[in-house]
């Protein structure tokens, strides 16, 4: 049988369940080849000269590796010329960057973490690429990038796909546009994303679990007392052993979930008052919120579904606690109680 490459799944998507139009295909089609060559990229590693820091911070205040600056670049150049987009932002960029006047605008809005998982690059671990598309509103005000900034501020059920590159041992590509989530395996030969994993489903239940525990003594009570609970495995109130994960790249940790189950928290913690998380919600919480809702599980920030936070910011954090559907309702109630 013919392989389903990403062209053709979205082809049928657009023709056969008419969930996507031309040119969300399109775009799909340059984030996922803009991809591509993050990944050629990051494979040359030491040899193609792209390891090691910048030299830069970004809005953040985060020290930004030489990979988180070009496939930042990459992304922007990928898409700034089609026509399918009004504006792109990122969590690289303090403001957003609009489509330049000597190209055509579309009515779709990009959100994306270039290279999440920056600390793990220089030690050749699990990095990638987390994106959201939303519609630009009508009439929105896209006059300069600090007046733009109003467009995106959409809650993540606003979203008409999202998605995340791993570049694993393999590059897998991740995709939902509202009707599941499939799952997309780089043929490096062939130059293209294919068809590996459809109707990908998250187990309700799960032994597993991933936190940064360094952070433990600035939890908040409920996660401490849940995590405690899982610790004491067998003989506690849970009544079995958990493993512990954590990668300390999103998409790696994300893509074990999508993949066996688990439970991945980055709670809001007492470090820093004005940061309710270290995750951000438009391009790193919202489509991840996205993928697992549609892959059965659920996404909470701690008793609110993440998809339903209005945003305020477009560089705005958030408490993450997401995955297998009966473990994040437990750590919710656990707020609750
Ligand atoms: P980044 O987008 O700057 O790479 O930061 C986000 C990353 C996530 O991928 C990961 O879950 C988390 O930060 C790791 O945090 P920690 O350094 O506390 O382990
Ligand atoms: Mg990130």
């Amino acid at each position: 049988m013919a392989q389903r490459t990403l062209a053709r799944y979205l082809t049928e998507a657009q023709h056969d369940k008419g969930c996507i139009p031309a040119n969300l295909k399109f775009l799909i089609e340059v984030v996922s080849r803009a991809c591509q060559a993050i990944s050629i990229a990051i494979g040359k590693g030491g040899l193609g000269g792209v390891l090691g820091e910048a030299g830069s911070d970004n809005v953040q205040g985060e020290a930004q590796k030489k990979l988180d600056v070009l496939s930042n670049e990459m992304l922007i150049e990928a898409n700034e010329w089609g026509g399918h987009l009004a504006g792109m932002a990122s969590e690289e960029m303090d403001l957003p960057h609009l489509v330049p006047h000597r190209f055509p605008k579309g009515e779709y809005l990009l959100t994306f973490d270039p290279l999440d998982g920056s600390s793990n690059i220089d030690v050749n671990v699990s990095i990638g690429t987390i994106f959201s598309v939303l519609k630009c509103p009508e009439g929105a005000d896209l006059s300069t990038p600090e007046a733009a900034q109003a467009a995106f501020l959409h809650p993540g059920t606003a979203q008409v796909a999202a998605g995340y590159a791993v570049y694993g041992p393999t590059t897998l590509l991740v995709l939902s546009v509202g009707d599941g989530v499939a799952v997309f395996t780089l043929d490096r030969e062939q130059g293209q994303f294919v068809l590996t994993q459809e109707d990908v489903q998250i187990p309700a239940d799960t032994k597993e679990f991933a936190i940064n525990m360094s952070n433990q003594r600035f939890w908040e009570a409920p996660v401490q007392r849940y995590v405690d609970e899982m610790v004491a495995g067998k003989t506690g109130p849970l009544g079995k052993d958990y493993n512990m994960r954590w990668v300390a790249s999103m998409v790696a940790d994300v893509h074990r979930i999508m993949t066996r189950g688990g439970i991945f928290m980055y709670p809001k913690d007492l470090r820093d008052p004005n940061k309710p998380g270290k995750l951000r919600l438009m391009y790193e919480a919202n489509p991840m919120s996205l993928l697992v809702e549609q892959a059965g599980g659920k996404s909470f920030d701690a008793t609110q579904r993440i998809l339903d936070i209005q945003p305020t910011d477009l560089h705005q954090r958030c408490a993450v606690m997401l995955g297998s559907a009966n473990e994040v309702q437990r750590v919710s109630d656990r707020h609750l109680t």
